[in-house]
């Protein structure tokens, strides 16, 4: 098993040595016109139907109704950071018209991606709030439309928490762009301000100290860990997706904080090559996106701080490059 695993890393290794700097914004001689996000927000009036009713599209002002008025504000951070970090236009590089779906069920607690569109709950009242409150969420949601165009990380096992965990970054930097932060500023937590305030909590996950988001009588410990030494073996959620995904996030937070500055500028970038590049299968496991991370750090910066930042922060969470 050793020998094949050394041999997948290999591979992917190989693979990643044929990553090539791109350039982050458009080519020089390219007509200067920034990409336009084309965004729809519909309400599901509290049942399931998809999409909803339409109530604001691209370019209409603002609703009466907040729920709406922050899905719309929160697709268009999204949409600026993949702008303006990364140069890509909207989730699929080709301006796809990002739709989202606001007020669906009764009850509602949760937020998906369901491979055409963000649909969002208004929570339980009981556990959680309206799920459109934290942009990074939101960030989190839409992101996994990036994947599904890009890596198209299966759902499941090391992959699937890898899934989660590009969506956890990406989530994150849409928040820390929006604000203008620098990596050290950041609160590096996902869904915070999700939980109703009697939640013994303060978000869904923290990417600074996985394990440590929320202790709660009904909730149970925030289960995530931050070392390989811990990976959490369950049939559940995926195969533990939104539990073991504390492990990158953790890696991605330790390259970012070391690098300093702002977290999409080095630290995003290389995530997002690896990501772009064409070097992962869709079952791609923790080690082979590790040295995926490696290989891209290489080709943009050469032998320099990033590639020692990168190394570093996998080693810490025990993950081989
Ligand atoms: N909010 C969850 C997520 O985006 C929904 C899910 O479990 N797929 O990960
Ligand atoms: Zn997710």
């Amino acid at each position: 098993a050793a020998a094949a695993r050394r041999t997948l890393i290999a591979d992917a290794s190989a693979r990643a040595a044929r990553l090539l700097p791109r350039p982050a914004a458009a080519a020089p001689g390219a007509p200067a016109e920034p990409a336009a996000p084309r965004r729809t927000v519909h309400d599901a009036q509290r049942r399931t139907g998809l999409p909803g009713v339409k109530v604001r599209d691209e370019g209409d002002a603002a609703t009466a109704d907040a729920t709406v008025n922050r899905a719309y504000a929160g697709l268009g951070a999204t949409f600026a950071l993949f702008r303006d970090a990364f140069g890509r236009d909207s989730m699929d590089g080709a301006g796809l018209p990002l739709i989202a779906t606001v007020h669906y069920d009764e009850k509602y607690g949760n937020a998906f991606w369901n491979g055409e569109q963000m649909v969002f709950g208004d929570g339980d009242d009981e556990i959680f709030l309206d799920f459109t409150l934290p942009v990074d969420v939101i960030g989190h949601e839409l992101a996994h439309g990036f994947t599904q165009y890009t890596a198209n990380l299966e759902y499941f096992s090391q992959s699937g928490a890898l899934n989660e965990s590009v969506s956890d970054v990406f989530g994150a930097l849409v928040k820390q762009h929006a604000l203008g932060q620098t990596a050290d500023r950041a609160d590096w937590l996902i869904g915070e301000g999700l939980f109703h305030p009697s939640v013994q909590g303060t978000a869904l996950r923290s990417m600074k100290a996985p394990g440590t988001a929320y202790d709660d009588d009904v909730l149970g410990k925030d289960p995530q860990p931050a070392h390989m030494d811990d990976y959490v073996r369950t049939g559940r959620d995926n195969g533990g997706v939104h539990i073991n995904s504390g492990i990158p996030n953790h890696a991605f937070y330790l390259v970012a904080t070391e690098l300093g500055g702002h977290a999409w500028e080095r630290a995003g970038l290389i995530w997002y090559d690896v990501m772009t590049s064409g070097v992962l299968a869709p079952e791609t496991r923790f080690a082979e996106f590790a040295a995926a991370t490696v290989a891209a750090a290489r080709a943009r910066y050469g032998d320099a701080a990033e590639i020692q930042a990168v190394t570093k922060a996998w080693a810490t969470v025990g993950v081989p490059t």
